[in-house]
């Protein structure tokens, strides 16, 4: 796939993505209703090289959702890794191990799987949802999200209705979403009319037992 990107200034496409100290440079906030967010801003360094490798080795398909009686499909690519399957970057091995080992592997919320989601221009996008990975159910989980390409913004809001928090993520960093903000939260990366370049987000999610 041929994909402008309009690499830093700073990163070595030659140079191996490398993983940046989780302990000391997370910060939390607390959402309200049991629901939390961490942020490592510059979680990867050499994310150019990171970028570059998914945007070529990842086999991108079309989203799609059923809506009623029609299956749309969503303004944006994507690809899914499910548990124990060959990661297309040894990186986010790596990024998966440092996040358990960080988060010390919490019952059914051992991250096992990478969705990866590919926003070509401020038009791709992903509506208000919350992930199915806990979802109505009255367990806690966590959805960690690498982001890499052009910043975009994650957006928050409770569910019944309250204050949207917007959190700009550029590239390289982390965030985790947590506790019960799957369940009581909605997120989105809403469309932008600002000429935005392409971002590719990997989210590593637990598989649920029964
Ligand atoms: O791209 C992102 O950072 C969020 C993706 C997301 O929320 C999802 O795919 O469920």
């Amino acid at each position: 796939m041929s994909i402008t990107f309009q690499a830093s200034i700073f990163d070595d496409l030659t140079a191996d993505p490398e993983l940046n100290p989780l302990t000391g440079f997370v910060t939390r906030i607390e959402l309200g209703e049991g629901a939390w967010l961490d942020i490592r801003p510059g979680w990867v360094t050499n994310s150019d090289a990171l970028f570059e490798r998914l945007v070529d080795r990842v086999s991108w398909k079309a989203d799609t959702v059923a809506m009623y009686d029609r299956v749309v499909e969503v303004p944006r690519l994507v690809s899914w890794y499910g548990a124990g399957s060959r990661f297309p970057d040894p990186s986010l091995f790596d990024a998966q191990a440092n996040l358990n080992d960080y988060y010390g592997r919490p019952k059914d919320q051992v991250f096992e799987t990478a969705g990866l989601c590919f926003y070509r221009t401020g038009d791709d996008s992903v509506a208000w949802h919350g992930d199915r990975v806990g979802a109505g159910i009255d367990r806690d989980t966590m959805v960690a999200i690498l982001s890499v390409g052009a910043a975009r913004t994650l957006s928050l809001r409770p569910k019944g209705g309250g204050l949207t928090r917007k959190f700009p993520l550029g590239h390289g960093d982390l965030v985790v979403m947590g506790g019960s903000a799957q369940r009581t939260h909605e997120h989105a990366i809403l469309k932008t009319k600002q000429a935005v370049g392409p971002r590719i987000s990997v989210q590593f999610r637990p598989v649920w037992s029964k």
